[in-house]
């Protein structure tokens, strides 16, 4: 196991609630107005790290992104940019890392995720995505299809870096969260459903959180600028429904031998949203 401190130190408020409460109770880590904004869009902008927390939290992503590509668990992947090969996702994380296992599994996050999902949450799985400069971005997807063994999840994009339309930032659909859309042969959506969507991009910046349910159709484009745009992905569901994190990563481990990716592209998910080129 990994050495590491004192979690980051959070102030979770969402955009949409007038009252600033530095240190919300489990009871008010979500307002009812940002509960009915969730319900209603599919996603949800929250106020998560202070200036100390992501720091912390970037001094945590630099220790990860070092670490061997073949470890005891975790999984690196890597995709090939016009300047190489380059980290694009990290997995499997908080068996080997005690600050981010008390980031996302205790505190501020899970608050908010139980709120959504009106339950209590337990954390399903936790990656993060580089998109490293060059990288590359997502077709558009539900994560549903990727996500096994349960119906209903909320994701979260934690910003690390600022997260802008140059540097590939989510684009989302409200109001499309009810339903599994149809899918191609790789498990995105049709490029007709595509067509006939509004996608809105979301700037998220750094320390701020992006909440968004299985079912709101995504995507994002390649980061066209000079920088990093990392973002760490914890997704929850309803402990009522299981503690199923240890499942996931067998499944998608047992896939991931079995399968192989589409032509020239990495593969990092249980459907093909990715669009980096492999680096083989
Ligand atoms: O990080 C991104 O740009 C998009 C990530 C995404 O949609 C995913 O990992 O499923």
């Amino acid at each position: 196991m990994q050495g590491h401190c004192a979690r980051p130190s959070i102030s979770d408020v969402s955009q949409l609630s007038s009252d600033i409460q530095p240190e919300p109770s489990a009871a008010t880590a979500v307002s009812p107005a940002d509960l009915e904004h969730f319900h209603a869009t599919g996603w949800l902008l929250t106020e998560t790290l202070d200036a100390q927390g992501l720091e912390q939290l970037r001094s945590w992503m630099d220790e990860i992104a070092q670490w061997p590509a073949a470890g005891d668990g975790w999984m690196h992947h890597y995709e090939l940019t016009d300047e190489g090969p380059k980290l694009c996702r990290s997995e499997n994380l908080i068996p080997f890392h005690e600050g981010l296992r008390t980031l996302l599994t205790e505190g501020a996050l899970t608050e908010v995720a139980s709120a959504l999902l009106g339950s209590p949450a337990a954390l399903y799985k936790e990656k993060v995505n580089y998109k490293l400069s060059g990288g590359a971005g997502y077709s558009p997807h539900q994560d549903a299809p990727a996500y096994p063994f349960i119906d209903s999840h909320v994701s979260c994009m934690v910003a690390i870096d600022d997260s802008t339309a140059e540097n590939g930032c989510l684009e989302v659909v409200s109001a499309h969260h009810q339903s599994i859309l149809d899918t191609d042969d790789s498990g995105c959506i049709t490029q007709e459903i595509v067509d006939s969507l509004q996608w809105d991009p979301v700037e998220v910046r750094a320390g701020q959180t992006l909440w968004f349910h299985s079912r709101t159709p995504h995507r994002s484009g390649p980061n066209n600028s000079e920088t990093a745009r990392r973002a760490l992905y914890p997704t929850y569901n309803a402990l009522s429904e299981g503690d199923l994190r240890d499942e996931y990563y067998e499944h998608k481990l047992a896939e991931f031998a079995a399968g192989e990716a589409a032509e020239g592209r990495v593969r990092v998910s249980l459907i093909g949203d990715f669009q980096g080129r492999s680096v083989v």
